[in-house]
């Protein structure tokens, strides 16, 4: 069987919470018959701005992080709080429903994770899933934007800081993003991304503090505004960078991805890699349910309270069927 059909292939309709899952979606295949650019590779261009700012950032939220210790409890609450619904606004949001199509999403829960989107200022959620669509489809080719075998910084937070290699943009404008485009929550928040992450990202997460419990300004702004920001994103970019390099293959290794435990803490269930890019279309990421991964506890219980429905689920006949035919036999996660 070739690694098309491999990804293709799932057969693993289960019941869930009273929803019935659905099969995978076109964007998940895998591209084997894409070959990289042959000869010399263009050359990067380094992103003055973006350097300058990611730097300031994390120079800033350094200085959070002296703050620490003055912040009450309260705050230290709120940091968390804000941290979680960020974290959401991608895991649950951007990535496995809106990039993935995991799930089915009420219109109340897609304004909420749109919304928690913008809190994360990880770009707009329809650039956010078509960079995904790229990576998953192109992984570790010149086409996937954080492409992992350019090294570590690269995949980390490089990416963020050069031009994008030319086959990134010409993969991505032949994928298929029309549910995208129809999604008038994904539209609305894309015309108006710049507003409200000011508000969302920067002046919501500071003002609560200050406003409600007094609060200084220097801990309530750099605290659990730009402290919690770079934490997040740094949690966030380790899924492309470590769960691509350190970890355990139990269900495909003859790709990159790897089960990353310390990761799928931090990013609040996305570190178990290997099996997320063997199984894509499964709404938990993980065989493992809601062990280490807070957002399929957050999707169940959406789907206990009617807001979201057709999870989709991998049965596992097919996870161990694949264990056995393509894992590393370290049969454990992480
Ligand atoms: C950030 C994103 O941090 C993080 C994403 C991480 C993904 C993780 C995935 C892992 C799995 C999930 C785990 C979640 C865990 C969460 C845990 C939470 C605790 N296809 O981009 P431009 C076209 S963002 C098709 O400017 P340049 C398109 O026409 C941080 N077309 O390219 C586009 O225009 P438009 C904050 C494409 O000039 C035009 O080209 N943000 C595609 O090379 C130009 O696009 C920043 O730091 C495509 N794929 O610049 C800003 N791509 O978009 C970062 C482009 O209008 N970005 N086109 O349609 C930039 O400044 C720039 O993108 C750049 C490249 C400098 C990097
Ligand atoms: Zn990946
Ligand atoms: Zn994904």
């Amino acid at each position: 069987m070739t690694q098309t059909e491999t990804l293709n292939h799932h057969d693993g309709t289960q019941q869930f919470g009273g929803a019935v899952a659905e099969t995978s979606t076109v964007e998940d295949v895998f591209d084997d018959s894409y070959k990289e650019t042959e000869g010399p590779k263009p050359p990067m261009t380094l992103v003055w701005r973006n350097i300058t700012l990611m730097s300031l950032l994390h120079v800033t939220a350094l200085y959070g992080l002296v703050l620490l210790p003055s912040a009450s409890v309260a705050t230290l609450a709120w940091t968390a709080v804000c941290y979680f619904i960020s974290a959401l606004g991608v895991t649950a949001g951007a990535h496995r429903l809106w990039s993935h199509r995991s799930y089915k999403a009420s219109f109340p829960l897609r304004v909420f994770l749109a919304l928690a989107n913008s809190m994360a200022f990880q770009n707009d959620v329809y650039e956010w899933a078509r960079d995904h669509r790229v990576h998953h489809k192109y992984s570790e080719t010149d086409a996937d934007p954080h492409n992992a075998t350019r090294g570590f910084f690269f995949a980390h937070v490089g990416w963020l800081m050069v031009r994008k290699h030319p086959d990134v943009i010409e993969k991505g404008t032949k994928l298929e993003l029309s549910d995208l485009k129809a999604d008038k929550v994904v539209m609305f928040q894309r015309r108006h991304y710049k507003l409200s992450v000011v508000l969302l990202c920067f002046f919501v997460p500071m003002f609560v503090p200050w406003y409600f419990w007094g609060e200084s300004f220097a801990v309530a702004y750099f605290v659990p505004g730009l402290l919690r920001y770079a934490v997040m994103l740094n949690a966030t970019w380790l899924v492309n960078s470590a769960a691509h390099i350190w970890g355990n293959r139990p269900y495909d290794n003859t790709i990159n991805p790897r089960e990353n435990r310390l990761v799928a803490f931090s990013a609040i269930g996305e570190g178990f890699h290997n099996y997320h890019h063997t199984f894509p279309f499964d709404y938990a990421t993980s065989e493992f349910g809601c062990k280490l991964n807070l957002t399929t506890a957050f999707i169940n219980t959406m789907c206990f309270l009617g807001l979201a429905k057709d999870l989709k689920r991998v049965s596992k006949e097919v996870i161990t069927a694949r264990r056995q035919r393509t894992g590393d036999s370290s049969n454990k996660s992480g």
